[in-house]
């Protein structure tokens, strides 16, 4: 996805589930406002953003989509500060919506290929760093990430207990997303055909030894999203 305010700029990945919908981390598309001590979050400037679709060289070919609505799952909350739940949001795109989507894992395929020390695949134009000024790359990046059961994810020593059960860990010490991957897919194949399984969510600074990163499970958000691209509400 772009951002017309940050000129123009790469700043998170999407994936297709529709042909006129994509989905991609809800911290991506949200915007804080202060309401009395706190804060709530509500969804960004559809305006502001664009979905490069297409090609996997941000700088060249692929087209350019506009979006008209930007859906933040209704209970996508911060917690402690830093740690997004129910990270997921649907975009509507408005302009030639006739992309193809990738399959959603089943809550079935998802049980198998979450499993502890399967692999998934993960992709994003993110940085390949952790750091405040690190380049976006340009051309499309894929690494595989083993799975980290929940029960080990959540010990003490790596993310004591955050980890929810709409979230899964993956990736310890060898090869990670990154700034700027959030929002892109987690993929799962059976026989060779790709399903999608997650969405990059959050971590500890990237390709970190004490840390795996964290996924948004969207295989525990089907319901959701066939009820919206279904129109049913
Ligand atoms: C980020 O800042 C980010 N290694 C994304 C993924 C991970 C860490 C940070 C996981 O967008």
């Amino acid at each position: 996805m772009k951002n017309t305010a940050r000129q123009n700029g790469h700043f998170c990945g999407a994936v297709v589930v529709d042909p006129a919908w994509v989905v991609t981390a809800a911290h991506c598309v949200a915007t804080a406002i202060s309401s009395g001590e706190g804060y709530t979050l509500a969804p960004a400037d559809p305006e502001k953003l664009q979905v490069l679709t297409g090609t996997n060289v941000l700088s060249r070919g692929g087209s350019v989509r506009q979006i008209s609505r930007i859906i933040l799952h209704p209970e996508f909350r911060i917690v402690n500060q830093q740690v997004p739940t129910n990270d997921i949001a649907l975009l509507k795109i408005s302009d030639a919506p006739n992309l193809t989507p990738l399959p959603i894992a089943s809550a079935d395929q998802a049980e198998t290929m979450l499993a502890d020390g399967e692999g998934v695949r993960i992709f994003g134009w993110g940085t390949a760093l952790f750091g405040p000024n690190n380049p976006v790359s340009n051309t499309l990046l894929y690494t595989f990430v083993d799975v980290i059961g929940r029960s080990k994810c959540n010990t003490n020593a790596i993310f004591d207990a955050a980890v929810t059960d709409t979230m899964f860990c993956a990736g310890l010490g060898y090869s990670d997303s990154c700034q700027g991957d959030s929002g892109g897919p987690a993929v799962g194949y059976a026989n060779g055909v790709p399903y999608l399984l997650g969405l990059v969510s959050w971590g500890v600074g990237c390709v970190n030894r004490g840390f795996p990163g964290v996924y948004t499970n969207v295989t525990k958000f089907n319901g959701w999203i066939n009820a919206i691209i279904n129109n049913r509400y």
